[in-house]
């Protein structure tokens, strides 16, 4: 899509710092540098979110991100990883293209990477009853 960012870095019209690339994947560092090797993985074909992708990128994907997390632990001194996504602009996605973010995570780093909800609302047996794949 040309008018889309991650589009324009996979193609070269956007400089990146490229960490991984292979036929179906590219994962570079994230602009914002808000965290320690922040790091995106984006499926090469525009593809917006979870919801609209289809198993074949989504697998490829996952593989990259899998690749990426071995690398960071085996071989650059991280214990861990934080993997996040945000499907559709009602759970915060800004890129309207397919990113995982990964968040590579050192023992006592004191990185707070994990949402504070402010607990659950509304009774957990009536959305247990929402949600369930009868
Ligand atoms: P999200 O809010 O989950 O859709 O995350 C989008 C991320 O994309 C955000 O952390 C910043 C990053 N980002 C936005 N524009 C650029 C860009 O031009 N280059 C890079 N490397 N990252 C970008």
């Amino acid at each position: 899509m040309a008018e889309c960012i991650f589009c324009r870095i996979i193609n070269g019209e956007i400089p990146s710092r490229i960490v991984f690339e292979d036929e179906w994947s590219l994962a570079f560092m994230d602009v914002a540098n808000d965290v320690d090797g922040h790091i995106l993985a984006v499926p090469k074909t525009h593809t917006k979110n979870i919801l609209d992708c289809d198993d074949e990128t989504l697998i490829q994907l996952m593989k990259t991100v899998k690749r990426i997390s071995d690398h960071l632990t085996a071989n650059c001194g991280y214990n861990g990883v934080n993997l996040l996504n945000a499907s559709d602009e009602s759970a915060g996605q800004s890129v309207p293209h397919f990113h995982i973010h990964i968040i590579p995570r050192r023992t006592g780093d004191g990185i707070d990477a994990w949402p504070h909800f402010g607990g659950a609302k509304r009774d957990m047996e009536e959305v247990f009853n929402t949600v369930r794949m009868k």
